[in-house]
């Protein structure tokens, strides 16, 4: 299947086959593939309960299509290039042929520590080749990774550990990111303490650190490994069997296990990367996720490897060693494609354009962005800077639900506007509702962005509890997928989106709850009530202020606020800290005792001259009060 497209009638035409014929479309994007047994149907679906199948009774594995199938022409080129945190550290590459090897050593391995299909494994590691090798050793023999993003705390991985009910964690001694170091195994052991299903943890050496080993529980990595065969035959999966699963925060307390499957996930990575990026096989790709979220897992690993691209993973921050950190690597891999999140954009922005002048970017072809929305600003730095006005940027609008890009241009064919996803992909019919469930039609409409049929990589339901994904995803507008981010369709018909429209921030491109910050600062023994929102912030896109009730008694305030500051850190991890704490004697609530978070928002914003009707409130006087401490 070629994925080259050239011009926007030739994306127009991809688009009006794959809607007026969408099991044609797809099962000819899924022929590339190779299956043990092909489908009985492309899709079967239901956005009621939901449930919903793609690729039938369909067999495959997921690793065999990106190893096995690429060995024989591609063996010898890189998979992966890995980019160390420090500089001076040498790079290393793995080939096609290498990373197989890899992948069927460590699958074997996990065997013989007992793991077996459908076990469920967490991977919580640093960005070295070793948690894509991991990932994709689950998938050879049908285990479920859930891969924990290294910044989270020892009671959000234990929160995840409980929930899915791990046999093993794979993870390693510690973790190198900048100029610190992240004891990465002792917090593993301090979430063990509350955990009781893990009978294994494999702990990479990464940092030489000192750590505990308990016995019977711990095996190193390179132990475990030693005399293991390289031979594996991958174990036959269904197309609907879980593949991963995946945690991300909603407007409730607890985040959700996000569940993706085998055969679609594959299908719509793999088609996506190419097709977005416009990939040549002879690429150098990097996109600067980390495996932690989504973003790392479709592209970086699974869609990528899919389309037998190299792939760069890179293990340090932006600014380490220094801010031309990003563009010293670009220069030195001849990087083609591009691809970080607006807050990076924007907090390298600020160090102006001197760490970018000595650097030789003209390899790039494509640039993307990914996470939250681009603000014009950051959009024309971006493509005047990095692109020096001769690259595309992509700007892809997607989620951990989505598994893949859902709106974006198709580099170098759509034409782009600063802001703007633009059109939705192949395969993906998009709509825009109205708070009373009426769809939008036409241009120049504004609402809750909804999706009404189904696309291979979506959830298909939450771990443990699929009615809170049914109340979460299915329930808001009856018989559409409702992303929770609110969205407009301009004079052109292409789509703006606006953010979301419900209680999740997007801190750095992070999604946080504002419940579950709220329960963490309710931890601390004296928060009597608490309440969080997000306010604009210039690097982060969001930052994260709260409200809180104190009994304040023998306390100063400024411990008070660093303390809780410090709970919510310890409890979530640092990337949830609220930026400001406000200690305040009441919260603004309606006579049914809804907190008002309206008001609460446009205070932290520092909007405060229209604060609407507040008579109605339970305790107006409180919103004076809070207004006076804000300032
Ligand atoms: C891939 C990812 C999803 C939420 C989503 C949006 C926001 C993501 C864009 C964006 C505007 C974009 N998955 N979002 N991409 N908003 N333009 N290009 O980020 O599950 O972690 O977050 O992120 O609000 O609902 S995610």
């Amino acid at each position: 299947m070629s994925n080259k497209i050239q011009t926007l009638g030739g994306y127009i035409h991809e688009y009006s086959k794959s809607i007026q014929n969408p099991e044609e479309f797809w099962s000819r994007v899924a022929d590339s593939f190779h299956w043990h047994q092909r489908w009985d149907n492309v899709v079967e679906w239901d956005f009621v309960g939901p449930d919903v199948k793609w690729f039938t009774n369909s067999k495959l594995n997921i690793t065999e299509n990106l190893l096995e199938r690429h060995l024989f022409v591609l063996g010898n080129k890189p998979a992966i290039i890995w980019e160390p945190n420090d500089p001076e550290e040498a790079v290393r590459t793995i080939t096609y042929r290498q990373l197989y090897e890899m992948v069927c050593q460590f699958a074997n391995t996990m065997k013989a520590q007992g793991i077996q299909k459908g076990d469920r494994v967490i991977i919580y590691m640093p960005m070295v080749p070793e948690a894509a090798v991991a990932m994709l050793a689950c998938a050879r023999i049908g285990a479920v990774h859930s891969v924990v993003f290294a910044g989270f705390s020892a009671t959000s991985l234990a929160d995840r550990i409980n929930d899915c009910e791990a046999k093993m964690v794979l993870t390693s001694d510690g973790n190198f990111r900048g100029n610190k170091k992240i004891p990465v195994k002792a917090v593993v052991d301090e979430a063990l303490e509350n955990t009781n299903t893990i009978e294994k943890v494999i702990v990479l050496h990464r940092t030489g650190d000192e750590v505990t080993m308990k016995e019977g529980r711990d095996v190193w990595w390179h132990e475990a490994i030693e005399g293991v065969s390289a031979v594996n035959e991958a174990e036959v999966m269904d197309s609907e069997d879980m593949l991963f699963i995946l945690y991300t925060s909603g407007s409730t307390g607890k985040p959700k296990g996000v569940v993706h499957t085998c055969g679609g996930y594959m299908v719509y990575t793999y088609y996506t990367f190419q097709y977005v990026f416009q990939y040549s096989p002879v690429d150098v790709y990097w996109c600067t996720a980390d495996v932690g979220w989504i973003t790392g897992h479709s592209y970086i690993v699974y869609g990528p490897l899919l389309a037998g691209a190299t792939t760069i993973m890179f293990e340090g921050v932006p600014t380490f060693p220094e801010a031309g950190r990003f563009w010293a690597i670009c220069e030195k891999h001849k990087v083609n494609q591009f691809y970080t999140a607006p807050t990076a954009i924007r907090a390298l922005q600020a160090y102006g354009t001197e760490p970018i002048q000595p650097h030789d970017l003209s390899s790039l072809k494509v640039i993307g962005s990914v996470g939250e929305p681009i603000n014009e600003e950051a959009w024309h730095w971006y493509h005047d800077h990095v692109g020096k006005g001769r690259c595309p940027i992509v700007d892809t609008w997607w989620q951990t639900e989505t598994g893949g890009i859902m709106v974006s241009p198709i580099a170098g064919v759509t034409p782009t506007k600063p802001s703007y996803a633009t059109l939705p992909l192949p395969g993906i019919q998009l709509a825009i509702l109205d708070n009373d469930g009426n769809e939008l039609k036409g241009n120049s409409v504004e609402g809750n962005l909804c999706v009404k049929f189904p696309w291979p990589s979506m959830l298909r339901t939450t771990y443990g509890d699929h009615e809170r994904c049914r109340q979460t995803y299915f329930s808001s507008f009856k018989g559409y997928y409702f992303t929770g981010d609110g969205v407009k369709r301009d004079e052109d018909g292409y789509y703006r989106i606006l953010g979301r429209v419900d209680d999740v921030i997007n801190v750095s491109g992070h999604r946080m709850g504002t419940a579950e910050v709220e329960n963490a600062i309710n931890e601390h023994p004296k928060v009597v009530e608490s309440a969080v929102v997000g306010y604009p912030h210039d690097i982060k896109g969001q930052g994260i202020y709260a409200y809180v009730i104190c009994d304040m008694e023998g306390r100063s305030e400024e411990n008070l606020i660093q303390e809780i500051r410090e709970t919510v850190n310890k409890i979530i991890g640092p990337i949830a800290k609220p930026d400001k704490v406000q200690i305040v004697p009441g919260l603004p609530k309606t006579r049914s005792g809804k907190i008002m978070r309206r008001i609460l928002r446009k205070i932290a914003s520092a909007d405060t001259g229209n604060m609407g009707d507040t008579s109605t409130l339970l305790n107006p006087e409180v919103v004076d009060q809070i207004m006076e401490g804000a300032r």
